[in-house]
């Protein structure tokens, strides 16, 4: 009888332990792997933003905030300056409010491992949207939304190689690059160079950060103008800082798109004008509209539904003819 007795309590105690270590499923909390299935407007979602550098950045946050209202989510918004400090301390307080899902714009690659497993640890969501991470640990995030940037600009490098593809003397390259450390920053200037190695006369003489902002594209030109003996080209790795050149240029009593050709990253509406104006030769297309996106996986993480590690945004290329065309009825 006692021996039966310790048994019992033997098989009690065993069952006990594992229902403390792997029996409880986060199902309830919306953590990975479990459906919250939450009315809408009970969803709360943090969006740590970069800044304020550019056109792009003010059309994506009106998306973003227009697609949140529209589909009745709570967005609750900062925006980090452009400092990686900032978008830390805005991650670390939607942890603690306990919102359902941190969706953020990594203003640099590297350095959010800590940050992004504070929030695996609280089992909150994470999707980037973009930019990318430089983490190892894919399990840190849900999916990463976002444009291929390496495409971006070996698109921006064939035309330019196609532009010269007769040149028989070497043509001069000054390329202004995005904020250092950045994904795009790092992704365009790879891709450029890739495209334009098949041809040698097609050199980079002068290469530095303009911080993704007009008044940094500015700077820089005019620096480039007074350091370099002749450029041909131009390589804005968005359209803030083309049109940054474009005033640096027009001061130095050159005509931009002429005297020096210009060739950037974006298609907002000012770059768009510019192109159409002949002071941009071509511009590639980086989508800012990624708020339907956004919704689309938030609400398919509540519903438990699995989503694509990687989502890339569709995109184009522009010519002076064909900005024409789209400008009356571009969005942004
Ligand atoms: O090209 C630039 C912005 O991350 C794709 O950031 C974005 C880039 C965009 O400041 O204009």
């Amino acid at each position: 009888m006692k021996k039966t007795v310790g048994l019992f309590a033997a098989a009690a105690l065993v069952m006990a332990l594992s229902a403390c270590s792997g029996g409880a499923t986060p199902a309830a909390s919306g953590g990975a792997g479990g459906a919250a299935n939450k009315p809408l407007d009970k969803i709360v979602v943090g969006f740590a933003q970069v800044g304020a550098e550019s056109g792009w950045r003010t059309a994506n946050t009106k998306d973003i905030q227009d697609s949140f209202k529209e589909a009745g989510i709570q967005l609750k918004f900062s925006d980090a300056q452009q400092k990686q400090e900032n978008q830390i301390s805005a991650i670390r307080s939607y942890i603690q409010q306990g919102v359902d899902y941190i969706a953020f714009s990594p203003v640099v690659q590297t350095g959010w491992d800590a940050v992004l497993n504070e929030a695996k640890a609280a089992k909150i969501p994470v999707i980037l949207t973009d930019r990318a991470v430089d983490s190892k640990d894919t399990s840190l995030y849900a999916t990463f939304l976002g444009s291929d940037f390496v495409l971006e600009g070996k698109k921006a490098g064939e035309w330019v190689a196609n532009e010269y593809k007769s040149a028989s003397a070497p043509v001069n390259i000054v390329q202004l690059e995005g904020t250092t450390g950045s994904a795009p920053a790092i992704d365009r200037a790879k891709g450029f160079a890739d495209a334009i190695a098949s041809n040698s006369n097609l050199k980079v003489v002068a290469s530095q950060t303009g911080d993704f902002t007009r008044a940094g594209g500015k700077q820089v030109m005019e620096a480039f103008l007074k350091s370099q003996p002749k450029i041909d080209l131009v390589f804005a790795q968005n359209d803030d800082m083309g049109l940054g050149a474009i005033e640096a240029i027009t001061a130095a009593g050159k005509v931009p798109g002429k005297d020096i050709k210009i060739v950037t990253v974006d298609a907002v509406h000012d770059g768009m004008q510019a192109l159409a104006d002949g002071k941009i030769n071509f511009i590639v297309e980086c989508s800012p509209l990624l708020g339907k996106q956004l919704i689309d996986i938030v609400k398919k993480l509540n519903a438990g539904e699995a989503v694509e590690k990687r989502i890339v945004t569709d995109e184009t290329t522009f010519t002076q003819d064909q900005a024409k065309t789209a400008l009356p009825t571009r969005k942004y």
